[in-house]
């Protein structure tokens, strides 16, 4: 039967709630299927562990990043109430979606980025959308008082995961997973910064065990960037620093939901150097052939680390007591390789990465075939 994609609201409505679901608005965001990676598996072999691995790559959405997910439900609301502006804080993703979303709604959107790097990919969506940016002089986080501030004060919607409807609508993420798997996966590896979305991921996953749908939840990991680690740390960080940009957040908006959603499902918070970032950057764009931001490769930077430590094989040997079969791993890359693309030209250490520039040939096939030695 024909059937096309509605986009995450329409296609799981019976877990929306009604305030939402009045007058949707969607790009098609979602359905998004997983990715089973055997170069990844293959890694994991070499420190003696068997598993099941798979990435779901939200970096699909149409704006490029997992953020489509919260927002169709957020600028929905707000249609729904008649909001004409919506504003937020952005390290970039979720300025690209709200700006998106707010000109398919026909609302008009402003957007606070930090000063420093925004990966340029995402300030341009910003700029085709029609946002109104502006670069702030202070950090996301100073981004985000100023967001909640104007929203507080002034008649215009704030569209920041501190918006409950963008989790109510996050959480589909993890319906798609076990709809695909036929249950929750043993393990889920998020990278965290605002901390919304591994938030919204233990969400879906209780509710979709609570209807029936699953048997079982996954523990959740949730990846930080060192030098931009509070939860890790414990506390606050005044000048958050890290390549990854996404994630360079000092003081999460959702650290208290974060830190539930670990501690309920006996998961585990921990961070990544840039480097071993950029390690895993590496190994996914050329080993498991998906292209995605800095960000995006904390959690494969993790797991990795895990494994190493054998950390991996104590959480599935705790797990076998209550799963059974090969262990099943999904880690979320929440967004596109396109949208901060020059790293795929830099080598681990920042320098510039031996064959990223075109070789110059004649326009000859004799002189190509020379210079790929057939
Ligand atoms: C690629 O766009 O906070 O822990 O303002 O863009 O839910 O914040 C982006 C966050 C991970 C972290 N990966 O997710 C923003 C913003 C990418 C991201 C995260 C972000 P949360």
């Amino acid at each position: 039967m024909a059937h096309i994609w509605r986009g995450v609201i329409n296609e799981y409505a019976g877990y929306i709630p009604e305030h939402i679901k009045k007058t949707v608005v969607t790009l098609g965001e979602g359905g998004i299927p997983l990715i089973r990676s055997s170069a990844i598996e293959h890694r994991l072999s070499n420190f003696g562990l068997q598993a099941e691995v798979y990435i779901k790559f939200e970096g699909r959405n149409p704006t490029g990043s997992f953020k489509d997910r919260g927002m169709t439900g957020a600028i929905s609301a707000e249609k729904a109430k008649g909001t004409s502006a919506v504003i937020c804080a952005s390290t970039g993703n979720t300025s690209a979606s709200a700006a998106a979303y707010a000109t398919a709604a026909g609302m008009t959107s402003a957007v606070l980025v930090p000063d420093g790097k925004i990966a340029t990919g995402k300030l341009a969506q910003a700029i085709a959308h029609g946002a109104k940016l502006l670069q702030v002089d202070g950090n996301f986080d100073d981004c985000l008082v100023i967001a909640r501030g104007l929203a507080e004060n002034y008649n215009v919607g704030l569209v920041n995961s501190v918006n409950p409807n963008r989790l109510q609508t996050q959480k589909t993420a993890s319906f798609e997973i076990v709809d695909e798997l036929g249950d929750a996966p043993w393990v889920h590896a998020v990278p965290v910064g605002n901390a919304a979305n591994i938030s919204a991921y233990w969400m879906g996953y209780k509710e979709y065990s609570d209807a029936g749908n699953a048997v079982n939840k996954p523990v959740m990991w949730g990846f930080q960037a060192k030098g931009s680690a509070p939860i890790v740390d414990g506390r606050r960080v005044e000048n958050p620093e890290t390549i990854a940009t996404a994630i360079r957040i000092g003081n999460p908006a959702s650290w208290n939901l974060a830190t539930a959603a670990v501690e309920e499902s006996g998961g585990l918070f921990d961070a990544v150097t840039d480097e071993e970032i950029l390690v895993a950057h590496r190994i996914l764009s050329s080993e498991a052939g998906v292209f995605v931001e800095p960000a995006s490769a904390a959690p494969l930077a993790g797991l990795l680390k895990k494994a190493e430590h054998g950390k991996l094989k104590m959480a599935f040997d705790e797990l076998a007591q209550i799963r059974t079969g090969i262990p099943k791993i999904v880690f979320t890359s929440t967004g596109h390789g396109l949208k901060d693309p020059d790293w795929a030209l830099y080598d681990v250490n920042l320098k510039p990465k031996e064959g990223s520039q075109p070789i110059k040939v004649k326009n000859s096939i004799e002189a190509v075939a020379n210079i790929l030695e057939l």
